[in-house]
């Protein structure tokens, strides 16, 4: 397969953390400027990075179904855990780390100009190949994201504190556990373990600014995010994962039930009354604003139906979990409408919906 991508882009580095690990081959290409602006549009209605094209010429979107759908060609060993309700929390996780670590993941790119001025010259001659200047090049592509991704997704100076805290927090949730075993939910990697990676990966270990803080305030994450990326299944096939979500972990869940999981409830309750930009209040403090996605209604009803799909005995593993740490009432506050992404169920074969605002 050929993964359309860049060496610096925080899901491309979710994709081949996992590609890697499954010793599954691919070459990875610059997503350029061509691509992204006309052909992907064309083809699939959108354009992101990363996408797929699969040697029979299908186009694969969105790495949380690629990852899914790959699972099921290659099960051996699973990343995705088979006993409840560990399965139904990293499912959590993963998406915790896809969408609540974006912003702060861009905002330290963005904002801080030791970082803005490496990783927009490095974007700029990968990906935005135009006969200009390196240095045109690059201070157009700082400006585009800050204007996407940053101010217009809330981060402002009264934000920016609780932006950067949402760093600072998971590093200090992450660090005991990752300095007692070598992966989130035991010896070898999980669908947990490559959520939080592509932030981690391609953002936060890379950028100055963040991969300062990382060293200095948790050794143990910079340590993993080296093993993920050094993992291959046929090392740890045999090697086993804990059998019940690990109470050093919790406080993780109880950081998705009080800021991503109020995120995406409030964006399922714009989408359904059709506003284009929304506010939404997590842990106190309130984001102006920000883009409503459709992606993310589709996100939040996935992780919804993951725990309505359970019965019995599981089903009240995973109802006692997720009360405990706060995230049962964010997660059934909001009936998610229907998306009207994938409604066919065709995913990763879907056309796009983009998570983030379009530019
Ligand atoms: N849900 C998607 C998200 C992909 C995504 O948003 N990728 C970012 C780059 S890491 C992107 O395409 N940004 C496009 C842009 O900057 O316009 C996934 O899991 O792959």
């Amino acid at each position: 397969m050929i993964v359309y991508g860049s060496e610096y882009s925080y899901f491309t580095g979710k994709l081949e953390g996992y590609l890697r690990y499954k010793e599954i081959g691919y070459e990875r290409r610059p997503l350029g400027v061509w691509m992204y602006s006309w052909k992907l549009r064309r083809l699939l209605g959108g354009a992101q990075l990363p996408t797929v094209r699969l040697d029979d010429g299908r186009w694969m979107t969105d790495t949380t179904p690629m990852i899914a759908w790959l699972e099921a060609r290659c099960p051996d060993p699973p990343v995705i855990p088979a006993a409840e309700p560990i399965r139904l929390a990293a499912l959590l996780v993963e998406d915790f780390g896809d969408e609540w670590l974006w912003r702060p993941a861009m905002h330290y790119r963005w904002s801080h100009a030791a970082d803005r001025d490496l990783l927009s010259r490095r974007l700029a001659a990968e990906v935005v190949r135009l006969p200009l200047p390196l240095a045109l090049r690059g201070r157009w592509f700082a400006r585009r994201q800050a204007r996407l991704f940053v101010a217009g997704d809330g981060v402002d100076a009264r934000t920016r504190p609780h932006v950067e805290a949402a760093y600072t927090r998971v590093l200090d949730i992450l660090e005991p556990p990752l300095a007692r075993r070598p992966f989130l939910l035991g010896e070898r990697p999980t669908i947990a373990d490559f959520g939080m990676f592509g932030s981690m990966f391609r953002h936060f270990s890379l950028d100055p600014t963040p991969a300062a803080i990382m060293r200095e305030r948790a050794p143990a994450v910079h340590g993993w995010v080296a093993r993920v990326w050094a993992a291959r299944a046929s090392r740890v096939r045999a090697a086993p994962l804990l059998d019940a979500f690990p109470a050093d972990l919790e406080p993780l869940l109880a950081e998705a039930g009080r800021t991503h999981l109020p995120m995406l409830a409030a964006n399922a309750s714009a989408f359904a009354a059709g506003r284009p930009v929304h506010d939404f209040t997590a842990g106190g403090v309130t984001y102006r604003g920000v883009p409503t996605s459709r992606y993310r209604v589709w996100a939040l009803a996935r992780v919804r139906d993951a725990l309505l799909d359970l019965a019995g005995d599981d089903r009240a593993a995973a109802e006692e979990l997720l009360g405990r740490t706060d995230c049962l009432a964010p997660l059934l506050a909001v009936d998610p409408p229907p998306s009207g992404h994938d409604p066919e169920g065709r995913a990763p074969f879907s056309r796009v919906a983009r998570m983030v605002r379009d530019g």
